[in-house]
């Protein structure tokens, strides 16, 4: 029914793993069936029908203002294609959440782009817990499986538990980390990045300490971080990628500002979309992103713990998993 959703997605289906849309599809499915429960009533178009859709998208986390702006949008488009029955009401909001989260989905660099800029180097920053340094672990598998070499530079050298952390998802990658034992963050990133381009490696992927935007001396030492990357690279960080937990719901829109501020965030990750997110919290970043000169995408969305489970962000798959729409 909602085949036009299947047709623009950029990724052939069959490059997509098995089991990946089924994991997003259970994580959101909370949303999934609230808004299924709602179109399957039978009923006609009324305000009491946009006032149970208004319920259900700000308690699915997209937030007082995106939640407005995309129920101006849906009466638009019901007006405009006269539409009446609210099982209808299904495939428009489908067609008006692709228009605003469309934008958000920008791909890392092509190989051969970052293959140019060797070494490319992406820094991981959030709060604690947010999946930083899992999403290292995936993205290593990931950017291997492109073709490109990676090394890890183990920047969290606030916990001896956050350096063995990444060693391990080194040795599951079978790439080196470069880390040390009571160095600061700045002085184990520059290293590695001087370590990489001695060893011709394609990609630097760099762990740091996770922080609250509220610790202002925290934020400080990460924007010295950056400064000093700089340093071993001209044009390096290429990449700060925000990593946000998908649980974290409207804060993530004040993590995102306070660390754009901070470093220039150029990318989001968003993670642990398998378990019980509501997902929402997506299309208050994208309609944020509205009134901003330089929208930050998301490269990648995490569902779950495993090597494998880290894919880019495609627009289409997480409106028909977000909306429970037939495969
Ligand atoms: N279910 C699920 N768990 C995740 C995901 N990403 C990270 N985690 C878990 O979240 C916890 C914190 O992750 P970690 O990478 O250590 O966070 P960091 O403090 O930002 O480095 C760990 O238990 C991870 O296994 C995800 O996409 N899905
Ligand atoms: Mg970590």
């Amino acid at each position: 029914m909602f085949s036009f959703l299947k047709n623009l997605s950029p990724e052939p289906a069959s490059e997509k793993p098995a089991g990946w849309i089924t994991k997003l599809r259970s994580g959101l499915a909370r949303t999934g069936s609230q808004l299924t429960g709602l179109f399957a009533g039978g009923g006609r178009i009324d305000d009491d029908l946009y006032e149970e859709l208004e319920t259900i998208l700000i308690s699915a986390d997209v937030g007082m203002d995106a939640t407005r702006a995309l129920l101006a949008d849906l009466r638009h488009r019901v007006k405009e294609q006269r539409l009446s029955e609210a099982a209808e009401l299904k495939d428009a909001l489908a067609h008006c959440l692709l228009k605003l989260l469309k934008p958000l989905a920008q791909p890392l660099h092509a190989p051969a782009q970052i293959q140019a800029r060797k070494p490319f180097v992406i820094m991981m920053v959030g709060v604690n817990g947010a999946g930083k340094t899992t999403s290292i672990g995936k993205l290593a598998k990931y950017l291997q499986g492109q073709g490109l070499s990676v090394m890890l530079a183990a920047g969290d050298t606030f916990r001896a538990a956050a350096r063995e952390q990444l060693m391990a998802w080194g040795e599951r990658n079978k790439v080196t980390v470069i880390s040390q034992q009571g160095g600061d963050s700045a002085a184990v990133i520059y290293d590695a990045v001087q370590s990489a381009q001695a060893r011709n490696i394609d990609v630097v992927l760099a762990d740091t300490a996770g922080r609250l935007t509220t610790q202002a001396h925290l934020m400080e030492e990460i924007k010295k971080v950056k400064r000093v990357i700089s340093k071993a690279l001209p044009d390096a960080p290429h990449e700060v990628l925000l990593v946000l937990d998908a649980n974290t719901g409207q804060n993530a829109l004040s993590q995102v500002k306070a660390f754009d501020q901070a470093l220039g965030v150029t990318g989001l990750i968003l993670t642990k979309l398998d378990g019980t997110a509501k997902g929402g919290v997506i299309a208050a970043i994208a309609h944020i992103n509205r009134g901003r000169a330089h929208p930050i995408p998301v490269r990648f969305i995490g569902v779950g713990e495993a090597l494998d489970d880290l894919r880019p962000f495609v627009a289409e798959d997480f409106v028909a998993a977000l909306l429970g729409l037939d495969e």
